[in-house]
C-alpha cells in the first residue's frame, strides 16, 4: 500500500525532518522554485508538519487540494493560516502543555539575568576587569518583587508558580479572568505594567496581540521596570522599545523573540540592559523530543482515526 505524502515546510529539525521521512512519502517543500513543485505534487500531499517559522498560508493551502491536517510543532501557530483552514475543513494542530517548562524556565533566566545583570557580569569577569575596576555594581533583584504576567495560560500559570517560590507578588492580564486563582487581575497590560517591577509577556502571537506593548505599557513599566519577553516579537513594539531603553524610560529588557527573526536591531544588540537569546524558549533535548513525538502522534491519529489529539483551540 503506498504511504501518505507528507509536506515538510523547512525549517523543521534534523530529527523531526528525519522522523517524518520515516514513517510516510515525505517531500520537502523547497526555498526556491515552489510553483514547479507544488504542480507536480501539490496533489499529492495530505498532511504538512512545520515549525513556527515555517509560514503556511493562504497560497500554500490552496495549491494542495487534498490537504487534511497541519501538525505544527510548537504551541504557538500564527504561521498558519487558520481562517483558511477552517474554511477547507483542514485540521491543525499544536503541541501545548510539553513545553511549559522550558518556556518558563527560560522566562525565570531572563528576568533574573536582566535584573542581577548577569551578562555583564559574565563579561567583566572575562575581560579581567575584577577586581582590577572595583567591585561590580550593586543590582535589583527578583525575589520579592511585584511581577505582572501578561498571559495567564499554560505557561503564565507555570511563571507565576516559579515566581511564587520567590516570594514575588504576581498579577496578570488576560482578556479574561482566570477563576480560581489568587494572583491580582489587571484590566489592561497598562494597567498591569503600571502597578508592577517587571512585565513578563507569555501571550499567543497574531493580529489580535500585535503591539500589545506599545509605548504607553513600556513608559507605564517606566525606567526602573524590566520587560521579558517569551511570547513573539509582533507582541512587543520593537522600535518603541529600543527607543524606550536608549532614553532610560526602560530599565531593561529580557527577550527571546524578535518582530523580524532572525534579524535583531543593531540597536538593540549595542545596549548592556538587554539580555538576547536566539529564540530557544522551548530549545532543550527533553522538551523538543516531547514537542516532536506530540506532532508525529497528531498526524498518526488523523492518518487512521480523522480526529487530533490535541488541536489547536478554534477546531477543538
Ligand atoms: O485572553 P484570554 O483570556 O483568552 O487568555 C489568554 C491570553 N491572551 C491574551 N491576553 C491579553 N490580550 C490578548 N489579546 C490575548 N490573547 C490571548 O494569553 C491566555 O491567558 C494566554 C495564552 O495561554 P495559552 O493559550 O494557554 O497558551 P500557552 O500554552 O501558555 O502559550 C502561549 C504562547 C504561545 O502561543 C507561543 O506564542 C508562546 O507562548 O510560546
Amino acid at each position: 500500500m503506498s504511504r501518505p505524502t507528507v509536506l515538510r515546510v523547512p525549517p523543521l529539525s534534523p530529527q523531526l525532518h528525519d522522523a517524518v521521512g520515516e514513517q510516510y512519502d515525505a517531500r520537502d517543500l523547497p526555498e526556491d522554485g515552489r510553483a514547479a513543485f507544488l504542480a507536480e505534487h501539490g496533489a499529492d500531499v495530505v498532511g504538512i508538519v512545520c515549525t513556527n517559522t515555517g509560514r503556511v498560508d493562504g497560497d500554500l493551502i490552496a495549491a494542495l487540494p487534498r490537504l487534511g491536517v497541519i501538525a505544527n510543532h510548537g504551541v504557538g501557530y500564527d504561521n498558519i493560516d487558520v481562517t483558511a483552514c477552517l474554511e477547507r475543513g483542514i485540521l491543525v494542530s499544536h503541541t501545548p502543555g510539553v513545553l511549559d517548562d522550558a518556556v518558563a524556565e527560560t522566562a525565570l533566566g531572563l528576568l533574573v539575568a536582566t535584573r542581577r545583570r548577569m551578562v555583564e557580569a559574565d563579561r567583566f569577569v572575562r575581560d579581567g576587569r575584577w577586581p582590577g575596576a572595583g567591585a561590580f555594581p550593586l543590582t535589583g533583584q527578583v525575589a520579592g518583587s511585584r511581577v505582572g504576567i501578561l498571559g495567564l495560560g499554560r505557561i503564565g500559570r507555570r511563571i507565576a508558580e516559579i515566581l511564587d517560590v520567590l516570594g514575588c507578588t504576581v498579577s496578570y492580564h488576560s482578556r479574561h479572568e482566570v477563576p480560581g486563582v489568587t494572583y491580582r487581575y489587571a484590566p489592561s497590560a497598562e494597567a498591569l505594567a503600571s502597578e508592577v517591577d517587571n512585565l513578563v509577556a507569555i501571550v499567543p502571537g497574531g493580529a489580535g496581540t500585535a503591539a500589545l506593548v506599545d509605548r504607553a505599557v513600556l513608559d507605564a513599566l517606566g525606567p526602573d521596570g524590566v520587560l521579558v519577553n517569551v511570547a513573539r516579537g509582533s507582541v512587543v513594539d520593537e522600535d518603541a522599545l529600543v527607543a524606550a531603553l536608549r532614553e532610560g524610560r526602560l530599565g531593561g529588557a529580557g527577550l527571546d523573540v524578535y518582530a523580524h527573526e532572525p534579524d535583531v536591531p543593531p540597536a538593540l544588540r549595542a545596549l548592556d540592559n538587554v539580555v538576547l537569546l536566539p529564540h530557544v524558549g522551548s530549545g532543550t533535548e527533553e522538551t523538543r523530543a516531547a514537542m516532536r513525538a506530540l506532532t508525529l502522534d497528531n498526524l498518526a491519529l488523523w492518518l487512521e482515526t480523522g480526529r487530533l489529539r490535541t488541536p489547536v483551540p478554534e477546531m477543538a
